[in-house]
């Protein structure tokens, strides 16, 4: 219904601005060319400065109401968050002053320069000076800008530090799911034949490998813990389509492809603590969004984050059982057979006499 209405509402539009257009053409037959084309140019210098004033006020209004609603500068929670988040706010400056000096003087000159009897247009067809200088400036600040973007993508992308923790995250329609790789610090391999949602194997790990026996396995809606001041390796999968681990509050985007682990890593600067104070809300939690279109449930793709103490994160990794034993609970250390399957093995063996 509110298409129908939108359409129909434009279709009038655009008839009305049909019907004036040509209701003027006539005007301006009747009237003389010469003297309604002089008409229309003041009406065109007048309407292009306010265009200009109103457009200004525009920008400065949407500043004013939207500016609040993005993240803060200066709340970035991650090393690389600080310097992308400078890198952000530089770009703005410098693009905000090209902005404002050229549409001031593109709409300025319109209006200033109108068609006039008593003046005529200065023939003025190439100056090399000025084409280098006009060229050359923008080609130096956007190499910088440019080189400083690639210079942070390369190091968030590159290789991790030697002390970094390990954490695997893989997207699907439409849950995230988290591995650590256990005491021996190894993830253990996968294969994508061996994902079996239903029978403790989610991820397909394969369970010949030793280095998955340790492998920790966090579900969907459990958040995903990491320590604060320890820089963290993120080791990132999909499972069906192109997902995306976005990481707002670090800084921090990397797309989750089928088949193609990418890896990105960083360090949290402030627990989740740190964050709550900051920001004085009790609630405040890290979250991980998904930063492709996936699908009908996109936008419900959302995981969470904890940042803690090294204390905190060792009290909880060790309350934590490798997904291994959950697959085979008969080979967990000290497992006790359920009390029924106790007394039928009871049952069948032979009683000494
Ligand atoms: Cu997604």
């Amino acid at each position: 219904m509110a298409t129908t209405f939108i359409i129909v509402i434009l279709l009038l539009g655009f008839l009305i601005t049909f019907q004036i257009a040509k209701a003027s053409e006539y005007v301006a037959v009747m009237r003389g060319e010469e003297k309604s084309r002089k008409q229309n140019n003041r009406i065109n210098a007048f309407l292009l400065l306010a265009f200009l004033i109103l457009g200004l006020i525009g920008v400065y209004y949407c500043n004013e109401k939207l500016g609040p609603k993005i993240l803060q500068f200066g709340s970035a929670a991650s090393n690389h968050g600080v310097d992308v988040d400078n890198m952000m706010y530089i770009t703005l400056v410098i693009t905000g002053i090209v902005f404002v000096i050229t549409q001031v003087a593109l709409f300025w000159f319109g209006y200033k320069y109108q068609e006039s009897d008593t003046r005529k247009a200065y023939y003025y067809p190439h100056n090399n000076k000025l084409e280098v200088i006009w060229t050359a400036i923008p080609a130096i600040v956007l190499t910088v800008m440019v080189g400083f973007g690639l210079y942070y993508w390369f190091r968030i992308t590159g290789e991790a530090p030697k002390d970094s923790m390990v954490v695997e995250i893989t997207g699907s329609q439409f849950k995230w799911e988290c591995r650590y790789p256990g005491k021996d610090k190894v993830l253990g391999k996968k294969f994508y034949k061996m994902i079996d949602e239903g029978a403790q194997n989610p991820l397909g790990q394969l369970w010949d490998d030793p280095a998955n026996h340790d492998d920790i396995y966090i579900p969907p809606g459990d958040p995903m813990h990491l320590v604060v001041n320890k820089p963290v390796k993120l080791v990132i999968n999909a499972k069906d389509v192109i997902h995306d681990v976005g990481l707002s509050h670090f800084r921090l985007k990397m797309d989750a492809v089928p088949g193609t682990p990418t890896t990105m890593w960083f360090t949290p600067t402030k627990t989740t603590a740190d964050m709550k104070r900051e920001n004085g809300d009790p609630d405040f939690v890290y979250e991980i969004s998904c930063d492709q279109m996936c699908g009908q449930g996109h936008y419900k793709m959302r995981g969470t984050i904890i940042v803690e103490s090294q204390e905190e994160f060792d009290l909880w990794m060790a309350k934590q059982k490798p997904k291994y034993y959950f697959a085979f609970p008969e080979r967990e250390p000290g497992y006790k057979p359920p009390a029924d399957t106790a007394n039928k093995i009871a049952a069948v063996t032979p009683q000494p006499k």
